[in-house]
């Protein structure tokens, strides 16, 4: 009488591997379909994207989620944000393909950059 019972539990783990297995290719496909974000959350003294590549045209937006203000510098002045708060924002758009490093001017070690490829 245990034959039976056996094949069926193992018949069960298999239904539940293959399920799980579905679910996660699923959760894959998901993520690597997702458009790539052009926000950029300021957060515990970081950038949160310390790379963000986008393409030419492409309107790139600061958030400071911090509790205390920071700012949004370029290093070869292409563009520098007021003071931010938290919740404000700030906005850039890169017309031109290139790299720009930029930094935090009240807290200079949070460092990032915006990789602009067509
Ligand atoms: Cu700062």
């Amino acid at each position: 009488m245990t034959r039976p019972f056996k094949m069926l539990t193992f018949q069960a783990a298999t239904l539940v591997t293959s399920a799980l297995m579905m679910s996660t290719v699923a959760a894959m496909t998901k993520a690597a379909s997702a458009p790539p974000p052009d926000v950029v959350h300021i957060g515990n003294f970081t950038f949160n994207q310390s790379a963000l590549t986008v393409h030419p045209g492409t309107t790139v937006t600061w958030v400071n989620d911090d509790d205390i203000p920071h700012t949004v510098v370029s290093k070869d002045g292409v563009f520098k944000s007021k003071v931010l708060d938290t919740g404000e924002r700030f906005s850039f758009t890169f017309a031109k393909a290139g790299q720009f490093a930029y930094f935090c001017s009240i807290h200079p070690h949070m460092t990032a950059q915006v990789i602009v490829k067509a």
